[in-house]
């Protein structure tokens, strides 16, 4: 597969091609979306050669492949990935400036594919970057949602939410591909024919595949990712439309897209909780039968599946993918019961991404049964072969009234892991307990990673450019390399460029924040930035507590000696979680007080960044100086954020929770700010009834704080506002914000002192960098390979 060399008017000519035959416009007349897109094409165009010879190598190879099931893909874009993965910068480049263009511009009018709500599904992003990178042959399987995440604005500080719309305008990216399409069905009856049990589903809906090459580093290979979209089995009625009943006519096809058309809905709701089911059925059973159907291809034995197939399931989404190849194998083929549920135990692994009570998805087994009431029956069947190698057992994937989906995937997994160490021992300790006692080998650790080629490499071209200057430009696959940064610390030459990159990435994010939303922040100040979903866990409200109480003693004394901070949020909150709604709006009211006060503001900012994004964290990341990692500790799976901060160059403020506990024990105590209590520490204080109330009594400097909440002073037009919130805190505090304050507060000082020396801040930030190459995607994907799925990497 050697890469061919095209000159740059090769390219040009491409390019021109493109505009001219895919968009039918003349350069004259082109829209920056019309360059857009001819360029996407022409990019395009050359990663297909690599998808081609991927594909036709992994049929030759007929190796293991692996299967990466997910609810969710938060890719953000993919033009500038493309052109980086396939070493064309320069090259387009030229082409657009021979045109006038300018390829920034450009790269900035792509909109984000935000086909995920957080973490979870950024992991799943990144991991398909990895699988490419490292020639794993692999397939990534989801939704094709016609709207991704909704867009978040603000209205006098609330959170507005409108749909997204990525798909209004041509995807250049993917490929449709009406020839896989497969029906699936809901609903009907179960019944017995000849020894036989089959499902006779009521409702049917066609799944449409549409593919996307995933690239990898230096285009050596690309693997798919394959998203399903609803379609009407039978779209239009024409009986009905002859009747004159034009929206009856149409009906079909509209309920089958509405499968696809939003990411998860709600589940407050039992329709909402239909449709989310419906659509987890609908992508993991379009999945398995497009598997099925691709080993068939090459293989007359179904017992070799386990040996050419791994599935892995992203959370307990696609957990019904477990007893839907189970009915196929069972009731379709005709296996017996024991020799399908051994095939399948052989092909499913699971990985579990929060602890969360709320976040374990139940189902309320009438709404199961009525819709997948086969699949109910095997889920018992599961049970009972379980219970009987297991007589002991405690847990059953169907009990209480529910189908307990984390039970149920567990059962049926061959290997079940968790996302850092820590969060894979919470998971023996906790929900897994008792399965885990039973099943001492199933739970593994897979510590998450990101990519290195967007999240440092990619959106940090400064700080990329100074290491390959250094050790060269082997890090950007191998990443541990970085290590070889360390002598160069110490070089007062090299530190200085270090810095210089920072600064110009501050300046940068200034700039931006200027334009988009008229907001002038101080560069000189530290940049301290805490983006996430809004959650009370994460505890975004323990952050603008400890900015409260500072503004308050800086306006005690504004003549003192501060340290200037920019404190920066960004984040959604979950349209019906009002309380996380209700802090923003705090955050929001703080800035507008905070930033007009004229004894303060030259020694700190507060800026809530709307409509977070894949885009933005690009931006935010390599301008950040100081990183917040405040959850509960216990209560974050992992974190991924932290990793990209860190890899950036930003100093952690950090409790000992997910994996900020392996982010400090490898870039070292000395450069990372821990406060806060340990996980069992917090279940320990948890059971002090009135612990919240000791911590205010404590610390008056949070009392003060907690008052400014009460009086009105960030509401004076509507002083009750935020009095829940304080109430809240004082009289619940479920997750321990008033009892970490202290010890926070404490932390922030410490960074405040630290940053008054720019050589020594300079010094820990590299430290940083050098010693997070361990946090890259790559070697997840790694582990996963060697310690799950058992699959070899392709290349040569
Ligand atoms: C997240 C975890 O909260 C985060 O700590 C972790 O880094 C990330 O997964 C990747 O492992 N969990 C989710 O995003 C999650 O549970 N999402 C719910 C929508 C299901």
């Amino acid at each position: 597969m050697a890469r061919k060399v095209r000159t740059s008017s090769e390219f040009r000519d491409a390019l021109l091609k493109h505009l001219t035959y895919t968009m039918g416009k003349d350069p004259e007349h082109a829209q920056f979306f019309d360059w857009r897109m001819a360029l996407s094409h022409a990019i395009r165009d050359r990663m297909v050669d690599h998808w081609v010879d991927s594909t036709r190598k992994t049929y030759e190879q007929d190796g293991k492949r692996v299967y990466y099931l997910s609810m969710e893909f938060l890719i953000g874009r993919l033009l500038e990935d493309g052109i980086v993965n396939l070493e064309m910068v320069e090259e387009v480049e030229d082409a657009l400036d021979h045109f006038g263009m300018d390829m920034r511009t450009i790269l900035n009018d792509e909109p984000d594919a935000a086909l995920g709500n957080g973490g979870l599904g950024r992991l799943a992003a990144c991991f398909l970057d990895s699988l490419s990178t490292i020639g794993c042959p692999a397939m990534g399987y989801g939704i094709r949602y016609e709207n991704g995440l909704f867009k978040q604005s603000f209205v006098d500080g609330r959170q507005v939410e409108s749909p997204e719309t990525w798909l209004q305008e041509p995807h250049p990216w993917e490929f449709e591909r009406p020839e896989v399409r497969f029906t699936l069905g809901f609903g009907g009856d179960v019944i017995y024919e000849n020894g036989k049990t089959l499902w006779r589903p009521a409702e049917l809906i066609q799944a449409e595949a549409f593919d996307t090459p995933i690239i990898g580093w230096k285009g050596k290979w690309a693997n798919t990712l394959r998203l399903w979209a609803g379609r009407a089995v039978d779209p239009f009625d024409l009986g009905l439309f002859n009747a004159g009943d034009f929206a009856a006519a149409a009906e079909h096809e509209a309920l089958a897209r509405t499968i696809s058309r939003v990411l998860y809905p709600e589940d407050s709701n039992e329709a909402g909780k239909e449709l989310r089911l419906k659509q987890e059925f609908f992508f993991s059973a379009a999945s398995i039968r497009d598997i099925l159907r691709r080993f068939d291809s090459q293989h007359d034995d179904i017992r070799l599946l386990p040996k050419k197939v791994a599935i892995q399931l992203n959370d307990t989404h696609p957990a019904i993918a477990g007893p839907e190849l189970l009915r196929i194998l069972h009731d379709e083929r005709g296996l017996s019961f024991e020799d399908a549920l051994e095939i399948v135990h052989g092909c499913m692994n699971y990985t579990n991404h929060t602890l969360l009570p709320e976040a374990l998805e139940r189902w309320d087994e009438r709404l199961f049964g009525r819709l997948l009431p086969r699949h109910l029956q095997i889920i018992d069947r599961i049970d009972d072969a379980h219970f009987k190698a297991h007589p002991q057992r405690t847990l059953s994937a169907r009990s209480d009234g529910q189908v307990k989906m984390g039970e149920l995937s567990f059962i049926v997994a061959n290997r079940v892991n968790g996302v850092s160490a820590l969060h894979t021992d919470l998971m023996k300790q906790t929900v897994f307990k008792e399965l885990h006692a039973l099943h001492p080998d199933r739970i593994v650790n897979e510590t998450n990673g990101v990519t290195p080629r967007r999240w440092l490499h990619n959106c940090n071209p400064g700080l990329s450019r100074l290491i390959t200057d250094t050790i060269g430009d082997g890090w950007v696959d191998d990443l541990e390399q970085l290590e070889k940064l360390e002598p160069s610390i110490r070089d007062k030459v090299w530190i200085e460029r270090f810095e210089g990159v920072k600064a110009a990435n501050k300046q940068a994010l200034v700039s931006y924040v200027a334009q988009t939303h008229g907001v002038k922040l101080n560069p000189a100040a530290m940049f301290d930035i805490q983006i996430k979903r809004m959650h009370e866990y994460k505890r975004q409200h323990l952050n603008i507590l400890e900015a409260i109480a500072h503004w308050q003693e800086i306006k005690d004394n504004p003549n003192g000696d501060w340290t200037p901070r920019v404190k920066i949020f960004a984040g959604k909150a979950a349209q019906g979680y009002h309380f996380a709604k209700d802090i923003i709006r705090l955050i929001n009211d703080v800035a507008k007080l905070v930033n007009a006060d004229h004894a303060t503001r030259d020694y700190l900012q507060v800026i809530f960044l709307p409509n977070y994004n894949v885009t933005l964290a690009e931006r935010l990341i390599p301008a950040a100086d100081l990183s917040e990692q405040i959850s509960t500790a216990g209560k974050e799976a992992s974190g991924t954020g932290n990793m990209k901060f860190a890899l950036n160059g930003a100093l952690t403020v950090g409790t000992l929770d997910g994996a900020n506990v392996e982010i400090r024990e490898r870039v070292g105590d000395d450069n990372f700010f821990l406060f806060g209590m340990l996980a069992d520490e917090v279940m320990q204080r948890r059971m002090m009834h009135d612990h919240a109330q000791q911590a205010i009594a404590a610390d008056p400097r949070l009392a003060r704080a907690l008052n400014a909440l009460r009086d009105g002073t960030f509401s004076p037009e509507d002083p009750g506002r935020y009095t829940h919130i304080a109430d809240n805190l004082t009289w619940s505090d479920y997750f321990l914000v008033c009892s970490d304050f202290t010890d926070y507060w404490r932390a922030q000082r410490e960074v405040d002192a630290a940053y008054r020396n720019p050589d020594k801040w300079a010094e820990m930030a590299a430290l940083n960098v050098a010693r997070s190459g361990w946090f890259s995607s790559d070697r997840t994907i790694r582990g996963y390979m060697c310690d799950i799925w058992g699959a070899e990497s392709l290349l040569a």
